[in-house]
């Protein structure tokens, strides 16, 4: 998501202006004196040009996270100080307007400028001016471009989509459950809050995507142990997601014992509210605990087709996913007969 946002290289921005612009030919129309002049007026307008085009570029491929949904806005607000982003692009802004300016002046006074060195003069010194008002953006490109990194790396879903997500505590087979569950392997994007990344994977029901995330080191562990931070990112999740699925594991290699496990399934329902499954996994190291909804393994496929026809059945129910369907074809993608 937010991939083509442009770095800010004032210097690139300069050398890619002033080159560009030096390389202009002017056809012959009127006397040599005339095609001098407007050649060095060209100079400053076309270099005056590049340089707010590729500022605005910026500008406007910063994501307006105000205007976005949910979870990405959230997701925004949790990994970058939005209010110095905001600063920054004024700055830029205001760096147009005042090459703007510098532009129209010296275009002005070239115009009244009989002179050739004068009109050289003038050009060189809006040239200077241009380069100092790039350069006073250095001071903002490290922080600027370090968002641009952070931006980056937010999962590239939207809180229109449908949305399982698979919780649990760490080494229950969560992973694996959605590697099983999903169409692709799993696509490890890199995710802001923890360094292990989230897991997505996708599949397809009744013509619908549908997303799996896995969000290791995020629903993993007793949400009372969590900072501020986290608990943001919680409840981001929260927004995306349309249901639950809370993976147990009861085998002997388990690292918290069942109780601490569902005294998390109990938290996380009680948080987001939302429909959620409980899967015990690994049934072919374990016995059956009652109060699982399924029981699988999915190393070995046992009970997978009955986890998925419950997923299923849950989201076919789900008014939100009938929205969803729904936005798939306000789209104007062809309409499919169910
Ligand atoms: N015997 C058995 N092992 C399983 C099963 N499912 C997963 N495993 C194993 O359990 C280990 C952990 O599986 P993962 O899918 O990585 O578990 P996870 O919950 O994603 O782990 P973290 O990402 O570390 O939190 C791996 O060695 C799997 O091969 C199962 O059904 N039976
Ligand atoms: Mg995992």
């Amino acid at each position: 998501m937010y991939k083509d946002i442009p770095l800010l290289r004032t210097d690139e921005i300069i050398n890619k202006a002033f080159s560009r612009s030096s390389k202009i030919v002017l056809k012959s129309k009127g006397s040599k004196a005339g095609l001098f002049k407007a050649r060095e007026i060209e100079m400053v307008s076309r270099s005056a040009e590049i340089i707010i085009a590729s500022l605005q570029k910026i500008v406007d491929r910063f994501p307006k996270y105000r205007e976005l949904d949910d979870f990405t806005s959230e997701m925004i607000k949790i990994v970058i100080d939005t209010e110095e982003l905001d600063t920054e692009l004024h700055e830029i802004r205001h760096a147009i307007s005042s090459i703007i300016k510098v532009k129209t002046r010296a275009i002005k006074k070239m115009e009244k400028t009989k002179e050739r060195e004068r009109v050289v003069e003038i050009r060189k010194d809006a040239y200077g001016k241009f380069g100092s008002l790039l350069k006073n953006l250095d001071k903002i490109s490290g922080s600027l471009n370090n968002k641009r990194e952070k931006i980056k790396e937010i999962p590239p879903i939207s809180s229109n989509d449908y949305t399982v997500v698979i919780a649990g505590y760490p080494n229950v087979g969560k992973s694996t459950i959605l590697s099983k569950l999903t169409i692709s392997n799993p696509k490890i994007a890199p995710y802001p809050f923890t360094t292990t990344g989230i897991n997505i994977g996708n599949f397809i029901l009744k013509y619908q995507i549908v997303h799996v995330i896995d969000t290791p080191g995020i629903l993993d562990r007793p949400l009372s142990k969590r900072n501020e931070i986290e608990m943001k990112a919680i409840s981001a999740i929260g927004c995306l997601a349309n249901i639950v699925i809370f993976v147990v594991d009861a085998s002997e290699s388990k690292n918290y014992t069942v109780e601490e496990q569902l005294s998390l399934y109990v938290s996380i329902k009680e948080i987001f509210g939302l429909p959620t499954i409980l899967v015990q996994n690994k049934i072919d190291m374990s016995d059956r605990l009652e109060v699982a909804d399924v029981a699988v393994s999915a190393v070995g496929g046992e009970g997978m087709d009955v986890l998925k026809s419950t997923m299923d059945d849950i989201i076919l129910k789900d008014p939100e996913f009938i929205k969803a369907k729904g936005l798939v074809f306000d789209d104007g993608l062809e309409k499919i007969d169910l």
